[in-house]
């Protein structure tokens, strides 16, 4: 068997640059390690950025994401119950939508009805720097095919990263000492726009989903477990962490989904490494406060697509070479700003009083200073693919 490039992950990256492959002509082949079902199941990401909304018409997957996704124009930051709306319509002119990494990943599912192998075991790269191939065990029988280019969208834990001679690259990190408890539920938002909320015991976050669904995040210990949070405690400790009015109005309800996520920086440099590109979480991982992580994946694989569709197209490894360093330099920023919205909003024990008279500093700074909110709003909304 042969193909012109095996993407390793059908998560958001691997789907996304398969259809784009796809509708260039160029051949590629998807193994996933989980089933589709698993894959959809995952509750991750919520908010796209106005480069993934444009990227997903270029796809053309675009359809039910304008139909059901909600735009919106602004967002609220909350300390200690003082509200500061940021307006992205005035401050930038652009948006974001609210629209489910899970309804992402259905939609390319279902532009894309084969050439994905799900429940792909021990996914092998081999020869990354000659002639490239990748094997797998599918269904018990062992096979291999061969390629041009591997690119590895397989998310943080993949093989692909792993594949690489640890003297070949370099690795930057955080880790943050808490995670985030997610909670889903079946029940209308609490606010039309999201709330990002600063209280001494922790960040609380206010999301949806729809106009009936909602998702809640609070900050936790790194050692917190889902069986420590009953839906009683965790509905309890939001409303402490918003603001009083916002927190009355908060519907609760039987969680359908909650789950544990710790908070890492990271990166890995470069992106490239001979005939293996990686892209998306197997490349770097942000902080979600900026909601950049899929929207990161996104800005990855429309550049690897490019230049892949350059190469096939008229021979030229331009844009090959240049991948690394142009995704690295979009990436390096939304890793910076990611990290400036998880130190502004969260608690940091070792940081003690001085910290948080910071906090509160940089925020009355944000109320002040139209410039310094057309910062946020400019980064939060995105930055140029
Ligand atoms: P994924 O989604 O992890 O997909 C990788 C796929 O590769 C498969 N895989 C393998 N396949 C074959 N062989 C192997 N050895 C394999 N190992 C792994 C996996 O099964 C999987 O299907 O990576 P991708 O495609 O790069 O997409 C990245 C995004 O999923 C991630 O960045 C976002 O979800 C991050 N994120 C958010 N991003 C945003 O842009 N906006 C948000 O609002 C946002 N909120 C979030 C988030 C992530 C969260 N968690 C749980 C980490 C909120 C949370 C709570
Ligand atoms: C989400 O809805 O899951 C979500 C929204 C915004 C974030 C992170 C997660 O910053």
């Amino acid at each position: 068997m042969r193909t012109q490039v095996a993407i390793i992950g059908a998560g958001p990256a691997g789907l996304m640059l398969g259809r784009l492959l796809d509708l260039a002509g160029v051949d590629n082949l998807i193994l996933e390690r989980r089933s589709a079902d698993y894959v959809l199941g995952r509750i991750r990401a919520g908010v796209l950025e106005q480069g993934a909304v444009d990227l997903m018409d270029r796809a053309r997957v675009g359809q039910r994401l304008h139909a059901e996704g909600l735009v919106h124009e602004g967002t609220v930051l909350s300390f200690d119950g003082e509200d500061l709306r940021i307006d992205f319509t005035a401050l930038v002119g652009r948006q974001v939508t609210v629209y489910g990494q899970t309804e992402v990943t259905r939609d390319l599912m279902a532009a894309r009805p084969d050439r994905v192998i799900y429940e792909a075991e021990d996914v092998a790269l081999h020869d990354i720097d000659g002639a490239a191939s990748v094997s797998w065990v599918q269904e018990g029988v062992a096979r291999r095919i061969d390629c041009d280019y591997i690119a590895g969208c397989d998310g943080f834990h993949g093989v692909s990263r792993a594949s690489v001679p640890a003297s070949a690259i370099r690795t930057f990190e955080r880790v943050y000492p808490f995670g985030w408890l997610g909670v889903l539920v079946d029940r209308p938002p609490v606010s039309r726009e999201l709330i990002y909320a600063n209280h001494e015991r922790g960040f609380a976050l206010c999301s949806q989903r729809s106009l009936s669904r909602s998702r809640y995040y609070v900050q936790v210990g790194t050692t917190d477990t889902v069986e420590d949070w009953s839906d009683q405690r965790f509905w309890d400790e939001l409303r402490h962490r918003l603001e009083p009015t916002t927190a009355e109005a908060v519907e609760t309800g039987p969680s359908i989904e909650k789950s544990i996520a710790q908070l890492r920086s990271f990166v890995a440099e470069p992106l490239r490494f001979g005939r293996l590109f990686l892209a998306g979480d197997a490349a770097h991982i942000v902080p979600p406060t900026g909601a950049k992580g899929l929207n990161l994946a996104m800005s990855d694989v429309d550049m690897l697509a490019e230049a892949l569709i350059g190469f096939y197209r008229d021979g030229s490894t331009a844009g090959l070479d240049g991948y690394s360093a142009r995704a690295l330099s979009r990436i390096w920023k939304a890793e910076r700003f990611s990290w400036w919205m998880t130190n502004l909003l969260h608690a940091f024990p070792e940081n003690g009083p001085f910290g948080r008279r910071m906090q509160r500093a940089e925020f009355d700074y944000l109320a002040g200073s139209r410039v310094a909110r057309q910062s946020l709003a400019e980064n939060y909304t995105g930055l140029p693919h």
